[in-house]
């Protein structure tokens, strides 16, 4: 049994691994301080269902399950909290037995502002974001080089650092040839928010910490992440992880069957060819534990393009709209003008075999598990508030 710390433990992906973790008998400590959650009050976008408080999470986690799941709330950003993770200064709001877990072997960093549009809103949300992501990373790798060089760093890196460049896209790394010399580089990135360029400078800080000080960290590039059920959420739907599906917090799957259940033509922007990268949350998860199961040497950088299928906006609206009226809905697609700067039609061809070599198996959005997705949001559609659903936010 490890200890496993996971830094952002309340949002969308950090409570479902979470309880995988705890359910496979490991000892789990989660950290949050409700950004997320005050961000979707703030900025009154809500969420499908109330979703209860971590602490009330844990707890019910314990009433069914008998395991226990540490809370501590704080601000990762405040390098005395997360120091206390290591040094065991640290204060939990909930747990059954308050004694110092001892430092973990695996720490794993959800801990970000993890929202285009939000951190293009305007420049305060800007700062947030930059503030936010860049010091809870800084802070981890202190902390790492202070108390706990033999724990593997796990934290949750975007494909949207590398952007949609003209030649294919390599697992982190590229060989350049120069003037009859080579060297092995990070690929180049190009980030199209400010929130992906965070992501950016969140590995340009773990490559300087594992160069330097021999840290040992997996960076997995992530793409747009679709679903709701975990195997762990199937117990109880209180256990359900956080949805969005405004434009601020929302992902474009679960946005496009929420507007489809609610009869909101399906929001493409501009012509609708941005390809990118998916994965079902099911694969988040196989693909952290993987990662946990298969820790790095000191002094190595490892890096997954975490991802399963590519398609495009268009192809996923088709889907929807497909899946959607098999069940009785009259779905339609509404190209709109895109509020974001990118391209809209682009080579992608990015390489994502590196998760499967250490075991991963793939989940596809095939029209089955899109209406699996339907069937759940439905439950809810009378709590979904289309107000919500577009407000533009430019680039
Ligand atoms: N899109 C639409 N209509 C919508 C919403 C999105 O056409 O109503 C388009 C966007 O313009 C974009 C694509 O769909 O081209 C994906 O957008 P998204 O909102 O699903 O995802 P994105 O803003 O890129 O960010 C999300 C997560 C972020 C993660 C990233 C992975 O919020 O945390 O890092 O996906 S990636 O996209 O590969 O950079």
């Amino acid at each position: 049994m490890a200890h496993i710390v996971i830094l952002g433990g309340d949002g969308y992906l950090g409570w479902p691994t979470a309880m995988k973790f705890s359910n496979t008998g490991h000892d789990i400590t989660v950290v949050d301080n409700y950004l997320r959650r005050n961000s979707c009050t703030e900025l009154d976008v809500g969420m499908l269902y109330p979703v209860p408080t971590l602490i009330e999470r844990a707890k019910i986690w314990h009433e069914l399950t008998g395991k226990e799941i540490k809370v501590a709330i704080g601000d990762l950003s405040e390098p005395e909290v997360m120091r206390g993770l290591f040094n065991g200064d640290i204060e939990y709001q909930w747990a059954i037995n308050k004694t110092f877990s001892g430092i973990p072997e695996t720490i794993i960093h959800y801990a970000e502002q993890p929202s285009a549009p939000y951190s293009m809103f305007n420049y305060k949300l800007a700062n947030l974001t930059l503030s936010n992501n860049l010091l809870v990373t800084n802070n981890l790798m202190f902390a790492l080089r202070d108390y706990s060089r033999d724990t593997h760093m796990i934290k949750i890196g975007t494909m949207g650092e590398y952007g949609t460049p003209n030649i294919d896209i390599e697992e982190g790394w590229l060989d350049i040839e120069h003037k009859g010399r080579k060297q092995k580089f990070l690929y180049p990135r190009q980030a199209g928010s400010l929130y992906h360029t965070t992501k950016i400078m969140d590995t340009d800080l773990f490559w300087f910490g594992v160069r330097m000080w021999g840290l040992k960290a997996t960076d997995l590039m992530q793409g747009p992440v679709y679903g709701i059920e975990t195997k762990e959420s199937l117990i109880d739907s209180r256990l359900n992880t956080i949805f969005n599906y405004d434009e601020i917090f929302g992902t474009i799957v679960n946005r496009f069957v929420t507007q489809a259940v609610i009869g909101y033509p399906l929001t493409v922007y501009g012509k609708g060819g941005q390809t990118r990268g998916y994965l079902n949350i099911k694969d988040t998860l196989q693909c952290v534990a993987a990662s946990a199961n298969t820790p790095t040497q000191k002094g190595e950088l490892r890096i997954f393009n975490q991802i399963m299928e590519t398609l495009s906006v268009n192809q996923i609206a088709e889907k929807t709209q497909r899946v959607g009226n098999e069940f009785g809905l009259d779905v339609k697609i509404k190209n709109i003008e895109n509020p974001r700067n990118e391209a809209e039609e682009h080579y992608y061809n990015p390489v994502y075999q590196g998760l499967q070599n250490i075991g991963v198996e793939p989940h596809y959005l095939t029209d089955e598990v899109m209406a699996g997705l339907f069937e759940t949001v439905m439950q809810y559609k009378a709590l979904v508030r289309k107000e919500i659903i577009f407000r533009g936010v430019k680039w």
